[in-house]
């Protein structure tokens, strides 16, 4: 099908990269006609004469084009480059919709700027989705997790389109099973907010997991195909995921002169931003997001390659070989990188609570789990149990404290710390995990070294501190020179 002069569409896209074709295939896959466009033209022949050939599927060479092709309320989802050809098409989208019709935008926007759109569009009189779409190429075509905030009353409108395409899990909260990766998930920037932390724990997950691999290969001196089996094992238990899967996968694969593929890619790593996005979130709102900080330093660390070559030559460290139980230890990074993991989750989840706080949003926190439960990169077993703590009390306040995985801390512990005790005694660096105990065991503590942070600063900024002996909110300054005066600061932070 190509141009047409009848509105017949169910939505319209424009982007046709790798995300926006394989969206458009699997709407047309699933009944749904689209009409499409693109800002370079010949893109939008090339898709309509290849994969979507006989399909019902729309090529449109205009804005214009584009919109009359689509049934009313129209429904427009752009997936391009996030930045300002999201704002410019929004721009050029407007002129052409009318009262109640629907921009969407799924790319990887960020939150702030979702915020600022979904506003601006509503001004006009029309309603704006911003939407995570997770699972790369093969998610889009497939059944991504889609995380849809914005103008609530936009969501029955794309609803049927958005929750047929995604992923399908067992574990509704009917127990049906295939329930959609995709529900809706609060006000204006929500979604995006929601997608910037999926990507923040990604990045947790995916350092936690290059941590064991390296303890594994440097403390135990295993190799590929003994990793590449203790990471299989791994994944037919609590840690079946898709990250554990493809670490088992790249572990044993050779290229065609019979060499593993995983020692011959340099040692560095780069960041994109959303990494970086959610840490600065939690440093704004002052949570403590320690682990995704801490993954996203480590690749910045990893990064410094020519000065650690140099570094290598020079600094010292232990050099010791390992010279416990080989099997016993195994299970130990096993269960240090379950604690983590868990840990690393209950600060995603503390963080958009705050979130939700800061910006007004009635969060699903049990529907995150279920849209994080497949069609992305960290889909796993294990947020199905996130969805059953919240299922039970959906006013949990952290995770830590629902019984199960509170028990599951609790099992895993011993190990956890004989793990990093051994790595710092073998000079292995595990940032992740050792952050990881540091927050477990600070938030468990009912009393923390703050008493002398506070007395410090009252020292040498005459900054007040409460007391523990009278009521919250009161505070005092203590002379401690004997030279001071009893003027405190309002201003002075350090
Ligand atoms: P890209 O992020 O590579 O964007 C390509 C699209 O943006 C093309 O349609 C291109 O048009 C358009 N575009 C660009 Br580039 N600059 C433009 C401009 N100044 N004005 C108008 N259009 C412009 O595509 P993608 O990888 O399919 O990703 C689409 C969105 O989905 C992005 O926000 C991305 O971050 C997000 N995302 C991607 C993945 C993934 O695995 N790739 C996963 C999840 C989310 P042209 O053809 O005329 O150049």
């Amino acid at each position: 099908m190509s141009r047409v002069d009848i509105a017949q569409a169910d939505i319209g896209l424009i982007g046709l990269a790798v995300m926006g074709q394989n969206l458009v295939l699997n709407m047309e896959d699933h009944g749904f006609t689209v009409a499409v466009y693109n800002r370079t033209l010949s893109k939008v022949d090339d898709f309509i004469n290849g994969s979507a050939k006989g399909r019902n599927i729309i090529g449109a060479h205009s804005i214009e084009e584009l919109v009359g092709a689509l049934k009313k309320p129209r429904r427009v989802m752009m997936l391009v480059k996030a930045g300002q050809p999201v704002d410019d098409f929004i721009d050029l989208l407007i002129p052409h919709l009318e009262a109640g019709d629907i921009i969407i935008d799924g790319g990887n926007s960020n939150y702030n700027d979702t915020i600022r759109r979904t506003a601006y569009v509503e001004s006009k009189g029309l309603l704006y989705i911003g939407t995570g779409v997770s699972g790369g190429e093969e998610g889009a075509r497939h059944g991504p997790s889609i995380m849809p905030g914005g103008s609530t009353d936009a969501w029955p409108h794309v609803k049927p389109i958005f929750q047929a395409v995604a992923a399908k899990v067992e574990g509704g909260t009917d127990g049906s099973p295939s329930a959609p990766c995709c529900d809706w998930v609060g006000e204006n920037g929500a979604g995006h907010y929601v997608k910037m932390t999926h990507n923040g724990i990604e990045y947790g997950d995916m350092q936690l997991i290059c941590e064991a691999y390296y303890l594994m290969k440097e403390a135990l001196g295993m190799s590929n195909e003994e990793m590449h089996g203790t990471f299989a094992e791994w994944n037919r238990g609590k840690l079946d995921s898709y990250l554990i899967e493809i670490t088992r996968d790249i572990l044993g694969f050779r290229d065609e002169g019979g060499k593993y593929v995983i020692d011959l890619i340099l040692d560095t790593a780069g960041q994109k931003g959303t990494g970086k996005w959610t840490g600065i979130s939690a440093l704004d709102m002052g949570i403590p997001l320690t682990l995704i900080v801490e993954a996203v330093f480590a690749r910045c660390l990893s990064a410094l390659k020519d000065e650690r070559v140099v570094a290598s030559k020079v600094l010292s460290g232990p050099s010791l070989t390992f010279d416990g139980d080989r099997q016993a230890f195994i299970q130990d990074i096993h269960d240090a990188l379950y604690a983590s993991k868990i840990m690393s989750y209950t600060q995603g989840y503390m963080l958009m609570q705050a979130a939700a706080a800061e910006y007004g949003w009635n969060l699903n926190l049990g529907g995150i789990a279920l849209m994080w439960r497949g069609g992305c990169i960290i889909r796993s077993a294990f947020l199905g149990k996130i969805k059953e703590a919240f299922d039970k009390k959906p006013d949990l306040n952290n995770l830590l404290l629902d019984d199960y995985f509170r028990a599951e801390v609790e099992a895993a512990q011993p190990g956890w710390r004989r793990v990093i005790a051994k790595a710092v005694e073998m000079g292995v660096p595990v940032p992740a995990i050792s952050s990881a105990l540091a927050f477990y065991d600070g938030y468990r503590r009912e009393r923390l070294p703050a008493n002398l942070l506070q007395a410090q600063r009252d020292y040498f900024g005459a900054h007040t501190y409460e007391r523990i002996d009278r009521p919250r909110k009161e505070f005092f300054h203590t002379d401690w020179t004997g030279s001071g005066g009893d003027v405190t600061s309002t201003t002075y932070n350090a």
